[in-house]
């Protein structure tokens, strides 16, 4: 039946997916635009970073169940796992960018054949599962396509987003729930097929606007309740409160369950995601708008708490100047433990004030080795040498090597609240 997939986007979703699929002995054939990507899986090797998936892959590939290619060839299933980014077009709601996925069916256009499945995974605006149906069968008038022929096309098409978290990637996408949308039932049955293959947990049908919207909603949740919490810990500040207490307290009642604030909302997913919904509901999107707004502005809040930090230090250290302090980042990632630098609010925070600040800049991130460019000016170093050299000390990612220490710094932002 599906003897051979193809995953087209071989990053942090099309890779894992990718793998997962051959560790079941599926032929699978993996695509991506970038020949880099390419012949380091075709070496066995990863270009990301996710517990477990070096050695599923390493094993897939040596097995043979696992090849990639910069071409696409004709398959049994496609799964299109490119990123959707959004266009800013000088307005005050960024739209989606559909230009990846439109690549990636156009690329496979040309070697569809009867039978066919084609499955997006991308987080996309309501409605592009159907516009891929119109897109390929412009393109490919000689097939049935299911926007038009529901049942009787020749071609199934379905969108079932994932939702697993960067960190435990390999575990989520076989344990969690999955929810597939058919543009027909036959689309959503056969996908269902597809993902009994490897998914233990439950596979839900409904239909693909349906399942758009599910995805978007999850992380519109998610990023509405971390604007409560980021809005809070800025009450809590204006009122000498301490916010952490406040929300251990607030979550012994039974059914409140505040998230942690932090320094912003960071990743490819839960900072994008919203302003797909907002997009096309921009007149009833009031919240989803709102929380989006409270959770970018939240950078600009630390930045200010770092300056004041810095003048009271300066005052307790009257023979000192400016120049003389130094100023330590504690993470980068957008996430504790993980590598991902992707619209990072901690990477945003100490850009701005490295760009400003006239003394000098330590960043500690063990999960890197160099800085990204954006902070050329700022210094990599260790936890002991950020500890004795800097006189002002800023946590923005709660890794747990982090939680760990135990920290001696006076002067201090713990955007986390470990410390
Ligand atoms: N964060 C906090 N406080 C918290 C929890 C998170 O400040 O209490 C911050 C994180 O530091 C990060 C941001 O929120 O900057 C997002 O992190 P996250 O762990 O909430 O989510 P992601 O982006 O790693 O993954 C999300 C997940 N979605 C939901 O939890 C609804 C994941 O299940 C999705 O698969 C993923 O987005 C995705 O790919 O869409």
């Amino acid at each position: 039946m599906f003897n051979k997939i193809s995953v087209i986007g071989l990053g942090y979703i099309g890779l894992p997916t990718a793998a997962i699929f051959a560790s079941r002995q599926k032929k699978v054939l993996g695509i991506d635009i970038d020949a880099s990507i390419v012949r380091k899986i075709n070496k066995g090797e990863i270009h990301i970073t996710e517990p477990g998936l070096n050695s599923i892959v390493h094993s897939v590939f040596n097995e043979g169940y696992l090849k990639a290619s910069v071409q696409v060839e004709p398959a049994d299933v496609f799964i299109i796992a490119v990123p959707t980014p959004f266009k800013k077009n000088n307005s005050e709601i960024p739209t989606p960018d559909l230009k990846h996925i439109k690549a990636a069916v156009m690329s496979i256009a040309p070697v569809l054949t009867k039978g066919n499945l084609v499955i997006l995974e991308s987080t996309s605006p309501v409605g592009t599962t159907e516009k891929i149906s119109e897109w390929l069968s412009e393109s490919r008038p000689d097939l049935n396509f299911p926007h038009i022929h529901f049942d009787e096309a020749d071609i199934n098409i379905a969108y079932c987003p994932e939702r697993v978290l960067p960190g435990n990637v390999v575990n989520e996408l076989i344990e969690n729930d999955r929810v597939i949308g058919g543009i027909s039932l036959l689309c959503s049955q056969r996908s269902l097929e597809l993902y009994k293959t490897f998914v233990n947990g439950e596979c839900i049908i409904t239909n693909s606007r349906t399942a758009e919207m599910v995805k978007l909603t999850e992380n519109s949740c998610r990023d509405v309740q971390l604007a409560f919490a980021n809005e809070l810990s800025i009450i809590c500040d204006n009122l000498n409160i301490d916010v952490w207490e406040l929300i251990s307290l607030a979550n012994r009642h039974p059914r409140i369950n505040i998230l942690n604030p932090g320094p912003g909302v960071g990743g490819h997913c839960i900072a994008v995601d919203p302003w797909f919904i907002v997009s096309k509901s921009p007149s009833d999107a009031h919240i989803i708008k709102l929380a989006r707004k409270i959770n970018d502005s939240k950078p600009d809040w630390v930045c200010d708490k770092i300056k004041i930090t810095i003048a009271e230090y300066l005052q307790k250290n009257e023979s000192k100047t400016i120049n003389d302090v130094t100023i330590a980042f504690y993470g980068l990632a957008f996430k504790a433990d993980i590598d991902d630098l992707r619209e990072s609010p901690a990477v945003i925070i100490s850009k701005k004030i490295t760009d400003t600040h006239k003394g000098r800049v330590l960043v500690v991130e063990p999960y890197i080795n160099s800085l990204p460019k954006a902070l050329s000016n700022a210094d990599l170093c260790d936890f002991d040498f950020a500890q004795k050299e800097a006189d002002v000390h800023v946590v923005l990612v709660d890794h747990n090597v982090f939680k760990e220490a135990s920290p001696d710094c006076e002067f201090m932002i713990d955007t986390r609240g470990i410390w």
